[in-house]
């Protein structure tokens, strides 16, 4: 049985193809990617959908992963980095293991309120000479969203991620052992993470257990036990090559387990395929029927109450108890409130996510266009400044003198120094902050 456990790493080797910490990226902030990770020069015309259907209305995004045109210097790149998701419920310390990882410093969460209710990406970072990419996703219980919100914007992140030729190398669910809540593991979170990879993609994923220290050693070994071998908990993953893994909270931890994942060939999640290759509206999606299946659940629950509720009052009424009566009234009408909200929910679980979604596409054909004018006219200057030091150069009168020297340490340097790029990932968190807010 694949449970892998975190051996000790030797710290020196856990950092030695990688430059020490990047400089930290605040939560929502994309500026300071500087590697192009897409073909920028591809048009933002024509459709992305391999199976050469076009979603009714949708905006075709630029078809990245279908028509390759960039520098093999470029492609290089590409082939060098490595995507993970990394998702669980609200507060298993997601963002704690990104930020452990990756040296960002995206907020953690205090208390109950979550903290992350967009997702966000990591700054890239070198692990064994890769350049992973970590993305930071909201839980399924999010104090500030709906599920359907969340839902829309991980798939909206996910489909937009595809159409822009990226596949994930792995997946991560983030589970606390020290977690013993009735039926174990938060369903609601696990079974929408089983519908957002499906079963196929899950040899590339890894579920890290982690607050090893908040419960005994014996106690959670057991816990570990009990969550791989039953089919109620992670069994069904691990039978299908999925991977738990511990984490102790140290960076080394979190680079062994990323060190396992950067291996594996990058898969299309279930999610992807649906929305981009088989253009299903989210509602058809796997992870679209089960939230809706639980929100129409909560409905029928409510409705059950609600007639229970019409019941007493029909009751009360009959005995004249005005004080009963005004009672149920009012959480008569708290309940058709919350009726309100989750029937809501499930009609915008479609409509709205098209809507986003083109938005997001709009936004993203936008700024590829933005995006290389700037870098035309980054290139222009470059070229501009370049070419007059080398004319400087030529006119020196002397090779050594120190005037010489400096300019041509001046050329050096700005030879090193090529304009910076945004790269496809900055464009990306842009245009998800832009459509779902913050
Ligand atoms: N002891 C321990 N606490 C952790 C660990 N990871 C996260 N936490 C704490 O758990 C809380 C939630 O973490 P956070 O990363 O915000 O969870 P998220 O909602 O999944 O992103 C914070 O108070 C963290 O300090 C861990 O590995 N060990
Ligand atoms: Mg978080």
């Amino acid at each position: 049985m694949p449970v892998a456990t975190q051996h000790p790493v030797d710290p020196l080797r856990a950092y030695q193809h990688g430059p020490s910490f990047p400089k930290a990226t605040v939560s929502h902030s994309y500026d300071d990617f500087d590697s192009d990770f897409v073909n920028i020069d591809t048009p933002a015309v024509g459709n992305a959908n391999p199976t050469g259907k076009k979603a009714s209305g949708r905006t075709a995004p630029a078809p990245a992963h279908t028509n390759h045109t960039s520098a093999p210097g470029k492609r290089a790149e590409e082939d060098n980095e490595v995507i993970i998701a990394v998702m669980g419920p609200t507060g298993s310390g997601k963002t704690t293991f990104i930020n452990t990882a990756s040296g960002s410093e995206f907020r953690i969460g205090r208390g109950l309120k979550s903290c992350t209710n967009i997702v966000q990406i990591a700054t890239p970072f070198m692990l064994d000479g890769r350049n992973v990419i970590l993305i930071d996703t909201p839980g399924f219980d999010d104090t500030t969203k709906s599920d359907t919100e969340i839902l829309r914007m991980i798939s909206a992140f996910l489909a937009t991620t595809y159409e822009g030729g990226k596949k994930l190398a792995g997946v991560i669910y983030v589970h606390r052992i020290s977690d013993f809540r009735m039926g174990g593991i938060d369903t609601r979170n696990f079974k929408m993470f089983r519908q957002l990879c499906g079963d196929t993609t899950l040899k590339n994923v890894v579920i890290v257990t982690n607050m090893w220290g908040q419960v005994g050693l014996d106690v959670a070994e057991a816990r570990e036990k009990e969550l791989a071998t039953e089919d109620i908990f992670f069994k069904p993953v691990l039978d299908k090559g999925g991977k738990m893994m511990r984490h102790d909270a140290t960076a080394e931890s979190a680079r062994d387990i990323l060190r396992d994942i950067i291996k594996n060939k990058p898969l299309v999640l279930q999610i992807q395929r649906e929305i981009v290759d088989e253009n299903k509206d989210i509602l058809q999606t796997a992870a679209g029927e089960e939230l809706n299946k639980d929100l129409l659940e909560q409905l029928r629950k409510h409705e059950e109450e609600m007639a229970k509720m019409e019941m007493d009052m029909k009751e009360a009424i009959r005995e004249k108890d005005e004080e009963t009566r005004k009672e149920i009234e009012q959480s008569q009408r708290k309940l058709q409130a919350e009726m309100d909200r989750v029937r809501e929910e499930s009609e915008q679980l479609s409509s709205r996510f098209q809507d986003e979604k083109d938005r997001m596409d709009e936004k993203m054909n936008t700024m590829r266009e933005d995006y290389r004018k700037e870098q035309k006219a980054a290139a222009d200057k470059y070229k501009l400044q370049t070419a007059s030091l080398e004319e400087k150069l030529k006119g020196a009168a002397s090779k050594a003198d120190a005037e010489t020297l400096a300019l041509k340490k001046e050329l050096q340097d700005l030879r090193n120094r090529p304009p910076p790029s945004l790269g496809f990932f900055s464009m990306i968190g842009r245009a998800v902050d832009k459509i779902f807010g913050m």
